[in-house]
């Protein structure tokens, strides 16, 4: 249990020193909300955004990953009132206002992607955590939603699970319930599934349990974070590549195909590790095979995993066919319960193949690459010796990005390249990549001029063809610090 998502008085409470301006923004979302409804707000909960330092594309997998909550967050305001769900935005031109019935067994309507249907699966995971947590689940009843959000859309900074989180947070909220926070965090990640990816918890984990000043290891089953006291020297700027990346839509070839990826390497290094088909079927992820490659090789440990992958699963992309004969059954009967996977396996038929070897190599490696950076945290070296270690494996990670797990673009390329010339020590893909933003590391002191230097050489152009917005960038590229998680405002 990581303790109940805090209830709070004061902006000061989120935000700290920086409490002064966010006033307005809060004054912007009330008036919008009593504009809308003709009434106040019964209470706010915001939940922000996040940036992934070390540890990319293996949550799902079951693996720990190193990320630290954002300043930038999604706030809502919520009150009881009416018989449906009508959920508004601040922003609404390009956030259409949407009203649903109040039944939380409804399904979210996939195949109309809208903004709105992140909210819908806030609202059935909070039930879901009602039903599945609390002895009396409240009567479904209209709720009144106000919506303003300033994580960057489609940048790998979890734009979704801020509006997830903080909209699970004002339904409960508004029904008079204080959740734990990892509870929260385990229901929304569940709950996010919904709109068709099925990604891993990182998002809502850093979300809900972020603290400021420090990032945090996030582990899995249970979901549980530890502090992570990064260098004081360490700066970490975000900069967007500007390369939107639709993770829903793209998601049966580009995110989805990952997960199945690593789920057919798991099964077919547990068969060649002499399991049965049957049983082979049965794993889920690539951290299940690690006790099984323990008891074959004799030795534990992710090196193990590492020489198992290298003898077991061959470079070449694998084809239904050959999986198929190999476990014995249809590739469509692993995956009966996810229509998302189904779609994969149909789009993957007129695609090269699965890339298994590839997948599960970038896995047990950036595992590895997650455990150092903790060690090197905690560790005793230098200030100036932690941050070369920290290079090294960022790069590194980028480097497995992009050579085995391919989920780089032209753009974030461009942006990493010029951000290494710029005077970053090290700069890579944040979140699920394919677009979205880079997280750079820079040596205190070393901030403004690199700022000015990739803005000269990456963005100038960009806003000279109107790809961006001269005052759009500090949205854009900005260094950020570890912020506080999820809270309940009731100010
Ligand atoms: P983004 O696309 O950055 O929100 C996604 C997943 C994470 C994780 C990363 C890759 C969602 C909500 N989040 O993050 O769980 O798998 O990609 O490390 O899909």
């Amino acid at each position: 249990m990581a303790g109940l998502v805090p209830v709070q008085k004061q902006l000061a409470d989120s935000y700290g020193p920086a409490a002064g301006e966010l006033e307005s923004r809060y004054e912007q979302l009330r008036s919008a909300f009593s504009k809308t409804f003709h009434a106040e707000p019964e209470c706010f909960a915001r939940a922000p955004g996040r940036v992934n330092l070390i540890g990319e594309h293996i949550d799902y997998e079951g693996y720990g990953v190193l990320p630290m909550a954002i300043k930038q967050d999604t706030i809502v305001a919520v009150k009881k009132g009416g018989d449906k769900l009508v959920i508004s935005n601040v922003d609404g031109n390009a956030y259409k206002t949407q009203t649903f019935e109040t039944d939380p067994k409804q399904e979210v309507d996939v195949a109309n992607h809208s903004w709105a249907n992140y909210f819908m699966c806030a609202y059935k995971g909070a039930f879901e955590l009602l039903e599945a947590k609390h002895s009396k689940v409240p009567e479904p009843c209209g709720l009144q939603i106000m919506v303003h959000g300033v994580v960057p859309l489609g940048g790998g900074l979890s734009s979704s699970a801020a509006l997830v989180c903080s909209s699970m947070l004002a339904v409960l909220a508004a029904h008079g319930i204080t959740a734990d926070k990892s509870e929260v965090a385990e229901f929304a990640a569940k709950a996010e599934r919904y709109v068709g990816v099925t990604s891993g918890g990182m998002d809502q984990a850093i979300s809900m349990m972020g603290m400021l000043g420090v990032a945090k290891l996030i582990e899995f089953n249970p979901v549980r974070a530890s502090d992570v006291v990064l260098p004081p020297n360490a700066v970490f700027v975000v900069a967007n590549s500007l390369a939107v990346s639709n993770k829903a839509e793209a998601a049966p070839r580009r995110y989805n195909l990952r997960v199945v990826e690593c789920r057919l390497a798991a099964i077919m290094m547990t068969l060649a590790l002499g399991a049965t088909p049957e049983a082979s079927r049965s794993v889920q992820t690539l951290k299940d095979v690690e006790p099984k490659v323990a008891e074959s090789l004799g030795s534990p440990g992710l090196d193990a995993c590492l020489e198992a992958v290298h003898k077991h699963l061959h470079e070449a992309p694998y084809t239904h066919d050959e999986l198929e004969t190999a476990l014995g059954v249809p590739l469509d009967s692993l995956y009966t319960g996810s229509p998302a996977s189904l779609k994969v396996l149909q789009v993957a038929r007129e695609g090269g193949g699965f890339k298994l070897r590839q997948r599960a190599e970038h896995v047990f490696e950036e595992e590895k690459r997650v455990l150092e950076f903790k060690a090197v945290c905690d560790g005793s070296a230098s200030a100036d010796d932690k941050l070369a270690s920290l290079a090294r494996i960022m790069n590194a990670s980028h480097e497995s990005c992009v050579r085995l797990y391919e989920c780089s673009c032209p753009e974030l390329e461009e942006l990493t390249t010029k951000a290494k010339e710029a005077g970053a020590l090290s700069s890579r893909l944040t979140g699920a990549g394919w677009g979205g933003c880079t997280v750079s590391l820079l040596a205190e002191g070393r901030v403004d001029e690199f700022l000015q230097s990739l803005r000269n050489s990456f963005y100038q152009s960009r806003i000279s063809s109107g790809h961006t917005k001269e005052e759009d960038m500090p949205k854009v590229l900005f260094a950020s610090k570890p912020s506080s998680g999820a809270a309940v405002l009731q100010i």
